[in-house]
């Protein structure tokens, strides 16, 4: 397999790598590396070597496949040093993405040249691991302390333009002649000979690391790999260049064998794989959806608006009352000047997509959209008056999405003629900002417009995940199995705080109850306080809706900090007596096999059910959807981790019904 090739231009060798689709390092890549540039070594009449890549990028990393794999072809370290050590300037010719081993790579060659539009980084932080190939150690010694301790520690790439000023990318390059550009580079260097980055000082303030922890001690809470980033990029201050690749290879390996690491790399795969329909062929022909028309302006259709209008895609948004249309159109305006404020658009980006929004109290205003989305008000009667007119004013072939978080999508697509060109497209507030969609399949929902939709949700940047219908769909189903039996602990003896401390502990943005107050206790409340039937009646009752009236479960102060009310747990307490259950003291493992291990099981019931196409795609919605902690790989992932026999024998004590195929893999 030669996925590696050599040309020779009059005096200037180039090792060509072309191993779609993102020229990964694998073994025969390093082995071709490895021949190209003994070739060139060993022939007197190449004067300088060009290492460029085929497609549409550089190098984007080692192979993640190979990861846990014996080892085939070379050492990834000795291909490295031989470049870096050639007595022949080596030049590494950038286009598309340099990432991860690519950079490394780009790195130990002397010189490196990039076309504008390249991107260059190390993103192994996001794998939960670290530059492992002396990326942690040759970066600093190109771009400085500072620069590099970012780069390693966030993952984030940097532009072409960027690397220039950093030293990173020593030319640009044409955007079309990068080729040319680098042969012409490679023959002025012949004079000016190799340079090792080994030998080059590190440079830079060193408390740029500490400040970097500061900085980011919130978003890194629980996460190892950006704090063994930076252990490395700060080994390099010290220690010689050998000493300091030996220290990264120690905290390499420490990650490469963690579970951090491996949910990480999971959710990298996971997160591609949701993308993929099964049973559908990859080029089926999608519907057009140039214009889009979105039924409710209030928080989910503002935010859903917002996704398309930043795509450059016009939305045409219907309200009832011109009221309620000025208010939407208002707090989008208003939501694209915070993100302006925040430099993330210009103010003239900001006029362009509001001028791409209109607003219209008519439904018939929306006849020649491609795609409609309808955010209206959770009631099915509501819903299907709308379709139904949807039905007989939208042109043939447009796609009818309803943004319904649980009503039953079979039935909202039964109130037309077009069954076949409906489905869910469940959104997360806020819409604009929530990267999960859960696209939801309806029993008669067309290929193509599933197909569609998930296209759709991939560009707008979210991350599309297919659901049948059902109940809640995946994660509202599964949300359902971990709030129920949180309340009865609280009759059992626990406390809010308790059980949100074991969720936030474990790396929940928040627990049930800080959840619960955020969305409001009143929603769905029957609004009559002398009917306490739950504990959520009691606080409700007693005026307490959560976070929009500053007291729920918790008391919260202006800044909504929530602190335990002494209010709150007399209405628990309350509440307790008349359901006669004892008071006993509940530990923190009891808490995650009632509120964590029951999410798992329904996983397992939504796969029975072909809810969900594959375990990791529940993985996707929780991750994407709920905060669940990135390095835990999402419930199913975890479930695994934990064992389904522990977790069956858990379940079965607290009088779980157990689903068949996790008793199965138990
Ligand atoms: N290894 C194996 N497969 C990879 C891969 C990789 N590094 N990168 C992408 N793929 C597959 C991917 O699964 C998909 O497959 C297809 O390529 C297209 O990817 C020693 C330890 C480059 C920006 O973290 O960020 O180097 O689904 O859909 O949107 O220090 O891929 O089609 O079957 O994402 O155009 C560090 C990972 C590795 C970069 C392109 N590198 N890749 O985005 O396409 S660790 C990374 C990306 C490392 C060293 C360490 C993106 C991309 P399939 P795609 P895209």
């Amino acid at each position: 397999m030669s996925s590696v090739s050599t040309q020779v231009i009059d005096d200037i060798l180039v090792v060509l790598v072309n191993n779609p689709p993102v020229n990964a390092l694998s073994w025969h890549v390093r082995q071709g590396i490895q021949d190209g540039m003994e070739k060139g070594l060993a022939d007197p009449s190449i004067k300088a070597i060009v290492l460029r890549c085929e497609g549409s990028t550089f190098i984007a990393g080692a192979d993640i496949t190979e990861f846990g794999k014996p080892a085939q072809g070379p050492d990834f370290n000795a291909v490295l040093n031989m470049i870096e050590m050639a007595a022949k300037p080596v030049v590494g010719a950038i286009h598309g993405t340099a990432l991860g081993g690519g950079l490394e790579t780009a790195m130990v060659c002397h010189y490196r040249i990039a076309v504008p539009s390249a991107k260059l980084g190390v993103p192994e932080v996001k794998l939960g691991l670290l530059p492992g190939a002396g990326g942690t150690q040759r970066l600093p010694r190109i771009v400085g302390i500072e620069a590099a301790a970012t780069m390693c520690s966030l993952g984030e790439p940097v532009a072409a333009t960027k690397a220039l000023a950093m030293g990173l990318v020593d030319r640009l390059a044409g955007e079309a002649t990068l080729a040319e550009d680098a042969i012409i580079y490679a023959r002025e260097l012949i004079a000016v000979g190799p340079r090792a980055t080994r030998d080059l000082p590190v440079q830079g303030d060193v408390d740029a690391i500490e400040n970097l922890k500061t900085v980011n001690a919130r978003k890194w809470k629980g996460f190892d790999a950006p704090y063994a980033n930076l252990a490395c990029v700060e080994a390099a201050t010290r220690l010689p260049f050998e000493d300091g690749l030996k220290f990264e290879r120690t905290e390499f390996l420490k990650l490469m064998g963690g579970s951090q690491s491996a949910a990480q790399r999971h959710m990298f795969f996971a997160e591609r794989q949701a993308a993929k329909i099964d049973g559908l062929p990859k080029d089926l022909p999608l519907r057009p959806v140039n214009a889009v028309g979105v039924i409710g302006a209030g928080t989910m259709g503002g935010g859903i608006s917002m996704n398309f209008l930043a795509k450059g895609i016009p939305v045409t948004i219907v309200e009832m009352v011109q009221e309620n249309l000025d208010r939407g159109v208002a707090v989008i305006r208003k939501n694209y000047e915070a993100s302006a404020a925040k430099g993330r658009f210009t103010t003239e980006q900001v006029e362009g997509m509001m001028a791409l929004l209109t607003p219209s109290l008519r439904l018939d205003a929306l006849a020649d959209c491609d795609l409609v989305i309808e955010a209206v008000y959770e009631n099915m009667d509501v819903k299907k008056e709308v379709f139904g007119k949807l039905d007989k004013i939208c042109k043939s072939g447009a796609i009818l999405a309803s943004n319904t978080s649980y009503l039953n999508v079979d039935e909202i697509a039964a109130a037309t003629r077009r069954p076949q060109d409906v489905v869910g497209m469940h959104f997360f507030s806020p819409a604009n900002v929530m990267k999960l969609l859960e696209v939801v399949r309806g029993d008669k929902t067309a290929p193509d417009v599933l197909a569609t939709a998930m296209a759709t949700g991939k560009k707008i940047g979210k991350v599309a995940v297919v659901a049948g219908v059902c109940d809640g769909f995946i994660g509202n189903r599964m949300l359902s199995k971990r709030q129920q039996p949180a309340m009865q602990l609280l009759l059992e003896g626990a406390t809010p705080a308790q059980i949100d401390k074991v969720h936030t502990d474990f790396g929940m943005p928040m627990g049930p109850f800080q959840m619960s107050d955020l969305a409001g206790l009143d929603i769905g409340w029957h609004r009559d306080p002398a009917r306490i039937e739950s504990i959520r009646d009691g606080l409700c009752a007693a005026g307490r809706f959560g976070q929009k009236n500053g007291k729920g479960f918790y008391d919260y102060d202006e800044k909504r900090v929530g602190t335990p009310s002494a209010e709150a747990l007399a209405i628990i307490e309350e509440f307790r007596a008349t359901s006669n259950l004892p008071k006993r003291d509940i530990s923190d493992q009891e808490i995650v096999e009632r509120t964590l291990y029951p999410m798992v099981n329904e996983g397992y019931h939504i796969l029975e059910e072909g809810k969900a196409q594959r375990a990791s795609d529940i993985d996707v919605v929780w991750i994407y959807g709920y905060g669940w902690p990135i390095y835990r790989g999402g419930p199913m992932f975890w479930g695994d981790l934990e064992g389904a026999g522990k977790i069956v024998e858990a379940l079965e004590r607290h009088g779980v019904p157990v689903a068949a195929s996790l008793k199965a893999k138990a």
